[in-house]
């Protein structure tokens, strides 16, 4: 089954494909939801009459309410998936080097989290595609304002003169030098070896420079006088307080913007919007939205691509892809982005800490793409620039492709543009513009990219999900538990805010999109809550044990089947999803640990911290992933052994540890009542779900133990987190046993 995009002759450049066997998943999804309403009648019509039971029971009603609705909203992205495929071949018989201008922002944030080499790595690779190059632009935004950021650039810019013709003469593929080098130093001798070997000793070469330089932390002097852009960097200059600076380091219109081969360049520029303390900067959107109008100033490029530093391009012809969907002629005019999947590099086999996000990648987004078009996420993403702009679509849209590029501007100096567009970085530009709310990015809300890609979707835009086999787009996955759980934090909480904020996918897209892509976007706002039922699930069941009271329906009962059904179904459908999706079955088991890693701590906080946001508390704030580790703590995720940091007690590993320990203070208690039972069995039948909720728990707990008693290196639980969490874990265990034993018994 095959939707082609409308046919302008020689065929459409995009095809669209909707995956197979959705009747069979559709009447499996059906039996599930006979089981969960199942479940639904037995928890309201079991209802015990007394004392704490009642409660406790009523808590599961609501959570098993909860789960139920939520797996619900987690059916829009399985019931249409689709699949995207381009016709790059078509492309370039068709439009030849007749494509629309692109610029390109990547956008970095601090020199020291994100190190310039890593993002000079990113920028050549951008700077390399197999793109006309008059065609192509790069934007560094540099919201650290570091000169050291500057200078790597400088270098970066020197290098691409010899690095995009060796590409171009070789078809180097990955074209970040890094990846290149670390990929090929294995491959065997060619006739290229030699210039291999020379284009790799510039490489190292410039990146010793940059490494140099970082490390002394600022510019010696006769490095200053080579270039003009320094003066910039006045005394007293730092990253919270300076002026715009817009340096282009290559401009593609001048006659010796060439490489080595005499072939021109893209054109290259650095960017520092202007930053004051007493200004709010509003984060990534602002600086992506001061990029736009540098952008539009010096090269105005009618596709822009945004990218993470940290996300290198593994795909010398993911522009050409992306233009055969804004190309296609039939369908091209109503799409307003086109999201790329994230790929990491740093992933290890099994996944420990679930960071590839393979599930939300391989099956949610191609569900999104189905039934509407995807999530924008900030990276690997193509705009069109009129769209991105706040404009509706209307039927009558059409893209004009010849329009923008600068050979309009040919009579304006290099040093004039970077005046004119210095004015447009500064701070109160945007004062009373309709920037950050109507155009442009949106301000307000720690994950801006998703809430801006909503209401693109909300004006009339299609947007499309591209899932290419090679990956195009790579980043570096988080590497520690402590980084996961503050990513997953930030995502959360800010997908929660949207929900309840006037851009909520039910309230703002209720006319314009559709409700099953709107329940696609609440799978993520809704992350944050499933915190509480989660917790309540991970308590109840095993305190319980404790207890005489049974939370579930004995094995005898015929109320007992629903429940199995339900629990293996979920179970069973959830492994092979992940098998197919190429995952291994330790890495489906990782991730059910990450899922409720994620729940106790990063969706906690971000529920917490959104309610106390909404009731005047708190600031937002923002804090960037760290993208540098340390050398043992790399090996430890070779290992694949879990990081919980010995020197750094948190409060997330409390939680962790605290909610382990009375699983299996639980599950001890619970194996010594069965030894001193009489009938085994009975008791077995009895409390089986209960005993299976807390036999799970302590299973995906194992190295929460292994880290608090048994390892040594610097990964394990740190002493005061073991100790302060046992005892918090003894008290609630006897508290809930005193109260169970208590002579009105409780439970
Ligand atoms: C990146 O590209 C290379 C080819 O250059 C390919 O072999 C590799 O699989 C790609 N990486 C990913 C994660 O897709
Ligand atoms: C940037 C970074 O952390 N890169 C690491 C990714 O993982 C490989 C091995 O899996 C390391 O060698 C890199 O240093």
């Amino acid at each position: 089954m095959g939707t082609e995009g409308r046919d302008g002759g020689g065929g459409a450049l995009f095809e669209t494909t909707a995956a197979e066997g959705r009747q069979g998943y559709r009447l499996f999804a059906g039996s599930v939801l006979v089981g969960i309403s199942l479940i639904w009648a037995y928890r309201a019509t079991h209802i015990p009459a007394e004392g704490g039971a009642k409660w406790a029971w009523i808590a599961l009603l609501a959570a098993d309410v909860w789960f139920g609705l939520y797996w619900l909203l987690t059916q829009s992205v399985r019931w249409s998936p689709s699949r995207r495929q381009t016709f790059k071949n078509r492309l370039s018989q068709r439009y030849k080097e007749e494509l629309p201008t692109v610029d390109v922002f990547v956008c970095t944030a601090d020199p020291k989290i994100e190190p310039p080499a890593l993002v000079m790595n990113t920028v050549l690779s951008v700077m390399a595609y197999d793109y006309p190059p008059e065609k192509l632009s790069v934007y560094l935004s540099d919201d650290g304002g570091s000169e050291l950021t500057f200078y790597a650039l400088l270098q970066a810019a020197g290098f691409a003169r010899e690095w995009i013709p060796f590409c171009r003469r070789f078809q180097v593929e990955p074209r970040s030098p890094a990846a290149y080098f670390r990929a090929a130093t294995a491959a065997p001798p060619t006739a290229a070896a030699d210039e291999r070997r020379a284009i790799e000793k510039l490489y190292k070469e410039m990146e010793e420079n940059i490494r140099t330089v970082t490390e002394l932390g600022r510019i010696p002097e006769d490095i200053r006088g080579e270039h003009k852009g320094f003066l910039e960097w006045l005394p007293g200059t730092t990253s919270r307080d300076h002026q715009s600076i817009v340096q282009i380091l290559i401009d593609g219109r001048e006659p010796d913007a060439v490489d080595v081969d005499g072939r021109p360049l893209p054109t290259l520029v650095y960017v520092a919007r202007e930053k004051r303390p007493h200004r709010h900067h509003n984060f990534k959107a602002g600086a992506m939205n001061s990029l736009m109008r540098v952008s539009s100033e010096i090269s105005g490029g009618r596709m822009i691509l945004n990218v993470d530093c940290d996300m290198y391009s593994n795909d010398s012809q993911s522009v050409r892809d992306a233009m055969c969907f804004f190309m296609d002629e039939g369908a091209g005019d109503e799409i307003g982005y086109v999201q790329f999947a994230q790929k990491f590099e740093n992933v290890t086999k099994n996944d420990l800490y679930g960071s590839s996000l393979t599930i939300i990648t391989e099956v949610d987004f191609h569900g999104l793409d189905g039934v509407g078009g995807p999530l924008y996420t900030g990276s690997g993403c193509f705009h069109r620039r009129w769209s991105l702009m706040g404009n509706k679509y209307s039927d009558d849209f059409r893209e004009d492709w010849k329009a923008g590029g600068r050979r309009s501007l040919k009579e304006i100096s290099a040093l004039a543009l970077e005046q004119r567009a210095k004015v447009l970085a500064d701070c109160i530009f945007e004062d009373n513009t309709e920037w950050g709310n109507e155009v442009g990015l949106k301000y307000g809300c720690p994950v801006e990219d998703v809430i801006t890609g909503l209401s693109i979707q909300c004006k009339g835009w299609k947007s499309v999900f591209f899932n290419p086999t090679r990956g195009a787009f790579l980043g570096i996955a988080p590497m520690t538990l402590s980084q996961t759980i503050l990513q997953h934090k930030r995502w959360s909480e800010g997908d929660f805010q949207i929900l309840l904020s006037p851009f909520s996918p039910f309230l703002y897209g209720r006319h314009s999109t559709g409700l099953l892509l709107q329940m696609g976007y609440s799978i993520y706002c809704l992350w944050a809550p499933n915190s509480i039922p989660t917790i309540c699930y991970s308590l109840i069941p095993s305190l319980s044990l404790l207890g005489r009271t049974t939370l579930y329906p004995q094995v005898s009962s015929l109320w007992f089947l629903p429940f199995a059904y339900v629990a293996v179904a979920a179970a069973g459908y959830g492994l092979w999803e992940a098998l197919r999706c190429g995952m291994t079955a330790r890495g489906w088991w990782n991730e059910w640990r990450m899922w409720l890693y994620k729940r106790f701590t990063s969706y906690l906080f971000g529920f917490l911290d959104t309610l106390l946001l909404k009731a005047g508390f708190r600031n937002s704030t923002f804090v960037i992933t760290e993208k540098v580790t340390g050398k043992d703590v790399a090996g430890r995720f070779e290992r694949e052994e879990m990081e919980f940091g010995a020197s750094s007690p948190s409060l997330s590993l409390t939680i962790l540890a605290t909610l382990a320990m009375v699983n299996l203070f639980c599950l001890a208690a619970a194996v010594w009542r069965m030894a001193a039972a009489e009938a085994t069995a009975a008791f077995l039948g009895e409390f089986f779900f209960q005993l299976l909720i807390c036999g799970l728990l302590v299973a995906i707990n194992g190295p929460v133990y292994r880290a608090m008693f048994f390892r040594k290196d610097g990964g394990r639980m740190a002493a005061s987190v073991t100790v302060t969490s046992t005892a918090a874990a003894a008290a609630v265990v006897c508290l809930a046993a005193a109260l169970m034993a208590s002579p009105r018994g409780f439970i």
